[in-house]
């Protein structure tokens, strides 16, 4: 038995207005509560640190850059660094990223029980739209101001198991789960910020989204046989609300703990990644039923094709 307590520390909303240092404080305190449920590891939402920008449309990149961190730690993060290095707990969390060379990201780190960064994972999938959509009930502009990740999908062996990243839009898509399952992944941990209804489609609403959520990182640990664990950030920003539904999904595809709220909220499961072995040495034995001869189209083709009528 490997047994990994997680935590998955569920945010609430967090204003334009309210500041880094606010913001990690809530962090603390939810680190704090994770420390009294005695969590080895502990995973925040996307964009934990800040409002869920990209739904504001902004021209003035200097307007922007007010969203992004230029190292990790600094000032506002290094108490929560502190913390959880006292604590000797792991913890993952996403922010925007500036790089010294201009670049732009959407990043999530992993540290160990030390609080050094072993890990950084860059979105790929950029959900959204570059310019002002008109047809849109609210702006989704992850396009704008975010370049698609270039560290790829990887994993670290940490604390124990092996962990992998994703951040929100990427957990629908299989490609993300498969690459990790091909790294050996165990422990799947991703944030996300999703709107509670479809901003194209206002007949979707909160109950469908919460279901593609879960279907999605259902499908994802079960067809990988790893743990998946996926922390929202919920609640009302600013007039707009995103979904909670935060959870922790085991290699079998079970919800093993769900959020209720759409506040911090700090959701706890013992994680045994001795339970990966099975389905990664029967059912998804890649190394013996993989059939890669008719896979390539998923790498040298994004579009679908249709036959001729
Ligand atoms: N932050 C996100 O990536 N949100 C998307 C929304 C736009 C659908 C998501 O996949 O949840």
């Amino acid at each position: 038995m490997r047994e990994l307590i997680i935590g998955g520390a569920q945010m609430g909303p967090i204003q334009k207005a309210d500041s880094r240092e606010a913001v990690v404080r809530r962090m603390i305190a939810l680190l704090d509560q994770a420390k009294s449920r005695n969590c080895d590891v502990v995973v925040f939402p996307e964009l934990a640190l800040t409002t869920f920008f990209p739904r504001w449309y902004m021209e003035d990149q200097a307007e922007v850059d007010f969203w992004f961190e230029r190292e990790m730690p600094n000032g506002a993060t290094e108490p929560l660094f502190a913390r959880a290095r006292d604590y000797g707990i792991a913890i993952s969390f996403g922010y925007a990223e500036l790089t010294p060379d201009g670049r732009h990201f959407n990043t999530s780190i992993l540290t160990n029980r030390k609080g050094e960064i072993v890990g950084k994972y860059r979105k790929v999938h950029l959900p959204g739209h570059v310019e002002y959509d008109t047809q849109r009930a609210f702006q989704h502009l992850e396009k704008r101001y975010f370049l698609p990740g270039d560290l790829g999908f990887n994993v670290w062996s940490n604390e124990g198991a092996v962990m992998g990243m994703c951040i929100c839009n990427d957990r629908r898509w299989p490609e993300t789960y498969r690459v990790l399952g091909l790294k050996g992944v165990e422990l799947v941990l991703l944030g996300y910020n999703t709107p509670s209804v479809n901003s194209q489609m206002s007949a979707e609403g909160l109950e469908k989204r919460l279901f593609h959520s879960q279907l999605s990182m259902q499908a994802g640990a079960y067809q990988n046989a790893t743990w998946v664990v996926g922390v929202a950030k919920a609640g009302v920003e600013d007039g707009h609300p995103l979904m909670g539904g935060s959870m922790i999904v085991d290699p079998n595809g079970f919800v093993v703990a769900k959020a209720e709220s759409e506040d911090d909220e700090l959701i706890v499961h013992g994680c045994d990644m001795d339970l990966c072995e099975f389905g990664k040495t029967t059912i998804f034995d890649f190394a013996r039923h993989r059939r890669i001869e008719h896979y390539g189209i998923i790498t040298s083709q994004t579009g679908a094709s249709r036959p001729a009528d």
